[in-house]
Order: structure tokens, then sequence, then C-alpha cells
């Protein structure tokens, strides 16, 4: 019998590239984030708020993935940061070689932050490497507290999680402490934040985090 491993070759091929953006990214001192999700749970509206707050102090580029439109992308330029939209053609995540061919249209020598929005679903996207130094997942309290454990890989693999919409969880049963503890059940180091988008709540705190990972990594390009 022959046995093919597609799956495996192509998350190999997948990490090939992503090894050779991480060494460019590393050696340029560039931050990159790769933000995860259910569809409608706030990634964007959470990166407007990041640019809001940070753009005056770092160079951020954004990456938009999405399956045919260009609506995020078009939210984030009203913010005057560089964007370069990626469109899948229908596939349910993005994929280095994807990043690999926006890179082209990355100025890489004056950035500080790199931000990549990926296609909104909560399972396909954990798999792919794209030269991240984290993986973000947000979270919305209206999409239930037992999502943690009914869509693991996600939580497992995020080194942050993000859970917006607080101002609306009093309309809801989200369980906040369950959904601490079942969180933690899977990732005991993952940190977490808690904001609200609309009343523009706990982003200080997330952005203070994100700007210190950004200047140890610039620090780090320097002591090269
Ligand atoms: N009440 C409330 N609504 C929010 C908040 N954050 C985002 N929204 C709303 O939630 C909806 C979805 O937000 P988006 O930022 O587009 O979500 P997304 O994860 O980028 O969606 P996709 O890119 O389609 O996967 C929008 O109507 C937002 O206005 C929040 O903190 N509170
Ligand atoms: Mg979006």
């Amino acid at each position: 019998m022959k046995q093919i491993l597609i799956e495996k070759n192509i998350l190999q091929n997948n990490d090939d590239i992503a090894s050779k953006n991480r060494q460019i990214l590393k050696d340029k001192g560039v931050f990159t984030i790769n933000l995860l999700g259910a569809p409608g749970g706030g990634k964007t509206s959470v990166l407007e708020q990041i640019i809001k707050n940070i753009k005056h102090n770092v160079d951020v580029t954004v990456i938009e993935g999405d399956l045919y439109t260009t609506k995020d992308a078009q939210r984030i330029e009203k913010h005057h940061v560089d964007v370069i939209q990626v469109n899948t053609g229908g596939a349910c995540h993005l994929d280095a070689s994807m990043i690999d061919q926006a890179f082209e249209h990355i100025d890489i020598n004056n950035l500080d932050f790199l931000v990549i929005e990926n296609v909104g679903n909560l399972v396909c996207p954990a798999s792919y490497d794209l030269s991240e130094d984290m993986k973000i997942t947000v979270m919305s309290v209206t999409e239930g507290n037992d999502k943690p454990l009914k869509y693991p890989a996600m939580f497992q693999r995020s080194n942050a999680l993000i859970l917006n919409k607080i101002d609306l969880i009093d309309s809801t049963d989200f369980d906040i402490e369950e959904f601490y503890k079942d969180v933690y059940s899977l990732n005991e180091n993952i940190k977490i934040f808690k904001v609200s988008c609309r009343e523009e709540r706990g982003i200080d705190e997330l952005c203070k985090y994100l700007e210190s990972q950004i200047n140890d990594k610039r620090r780090n390009k320097e002591f090269q």
C-alpha cells in the first residue's frame, strides 16, 4: 500500500518558508503577531485600538487576511498605517507562502511591528506558522465560555488571549471563572487581557505589554 502524508508535507513546506522569514524579522528587529479567532470576535476592532494607541511610538504595518474582500484593510487604512491585503480566495487560513508574497510589499528596514490578521476561524489558522513571535487569540464573551475546551488547539498554541466585548458580559451567560479555569487548564502560561473595544477598556494594559515586547525585539537586534 502506498500512503501519501500530504498534511505533513504541507506543514513541513510551510515551516521551511516561515523559518526563512523568521530570520529576516529577527535580523531587522521586527516584532510580529498573528491575530487569530472566530469570525466577528473583534480582531480588526482590537487592532484598530492598538494602532490608535501606539502608532506615534512605533512603525506598524498590517497584513490583512480575508477570503475575498478588502473590508478590514479599508478600516485599517483609515488609521494611516501601511496595509497589505491578502485574499485567500476561499482558503480558511493564511500560510507562510502568502506572507512571503506580502513581504515583497513591505519596507522591512523601517518597521518595528508587523501585525497579521488571520482569516476568522477558530480551528485551521492555529496550525500554520507565519513567522510570528506571538499568536494572539481574540475571542468575545458573546461566543460563550465553552469555546476553549471545544476548540483547544488555538488556546494551547496562543501566547496571549484577548477576551473582548466585556461591555456585553451582563447580557450573556458567560461564566468568567469557568473560562479562566478552562483556559489555564489548556495553557498555564497564556496571558489574558479583558477588553472592550466599544468602551476602550483594557486597551492601555494590552498596548503596554505589546510595546515592551516590541522594544525587547528592537534591543535584541541592536545587540546582534
Ligand atoms: N459591543 C461590542 N462590540 C464590539 C466590540 N468589539 C468589536 N465589536 C463589534 O463586533 C463586530 C465584529 O468586529 P470585527 O472587529 O469586525 O471582528 P473580526 O474578528 O475582525 O471579524 P472577521 O475579520 O470577520 O473575522 C463589529 O460589529 C464590531 O463593532 C466590543 O468591545 N464591544
Ligand atoms: Mg476582521
